[in-house]
């Protein structure tokens, strides 16, 4: 039915972590998989990924905004727009779980993403030591903090491109998909408008 791509369903997707956590080399090995397009932005990394839900086609936008000092005030702008939150952990790093763990805490508390699901991506499993996706699920106490709202422990290795697709596609199986793709693209240009405004470029 239709023209390609014409009434394709899109969804947004949150990428968020600490600086560091493997986000951006997490979305590079998604994007050589399965890129669509490449929005041009500042000081963010977006990109859609096509996938398929029930025999037919979507986009998964994914939006890489972490860690990037003078953004991070502007986290809370993407919220309103995201379908799921995509919360990348250094599974290696022990010093810096419970940051990490506030971190996400501090994320699903926003009033902007109600129920919205959420994928912690346990990442670096490839490196000795790392802890596995039950050890972060208990540290991160998640069937506390994640209760109202789906949420999946992925183990993963952004390198390796261990559990990248399996990752991909447990946001697709979570994430409710909206029909109106011209909505959703009017909402990412008033995003990166937004943005553009108030980072003075
Ligand atoms: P960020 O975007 O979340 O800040 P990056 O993180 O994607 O920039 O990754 C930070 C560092 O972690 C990079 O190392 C990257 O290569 C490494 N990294 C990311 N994912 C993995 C992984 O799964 N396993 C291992 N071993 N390393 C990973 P450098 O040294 O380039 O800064
Ligand atoms: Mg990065």
């Amino acid at each position: 039915m239709g023209h390609r791509g014409s009434k394709q369903p899109e969804a947004q997707v949150l990428l968020l972590g600490l600086d560091n956590a493997g986000k951006s080399t997490l979305l590079y090995k998604l994007k050589l998989n399965a890129r669509v397009s490449t929005v041009p932005t500042i000081g963010f990394n977006v990109e859609m990924l096509e996938a398929r839900k029930n025999g037919k086609s979507v986009a998964v936008t994914v939006w890489d905004v972490g860690g990037q000092g003078q953004m991070r005030q502007h986290w809370e702008s993407f919220h309103p727009g995201a379908a799921a939150v995509a919360f990348v952990v250094d599974s290696s790093d022990r010093r810096r779980l419970e940051e990490a763990r506030r971190e996400l805490e501090k994320t699903l508390r926003s009033d902007e993403l109600p129920g919205r699901p959420l994928i912690l991506l346990a990442n670096k499993q490839d490196v000795d030591g790392a802890l596995n996706a039950t050890e972060i699920k208990d540290r991160f106490n998640l069937r506390r903090i994640c209760s109202g709202r789906d949420w999946f422990v992925q183990p993963c290795s952004a390198s390796t491109g261990y559990g990248v697709e399996e990752a991909l596609r447990r946001v697709v199986h979570m994430v409710k998909f909206p029909s109106d793709r011209s909505a959703m693209k009017d909402n990412i240009k008033e995003t990166v408008q937004y943005l553009r405004a108030s980072s003075g470029h």
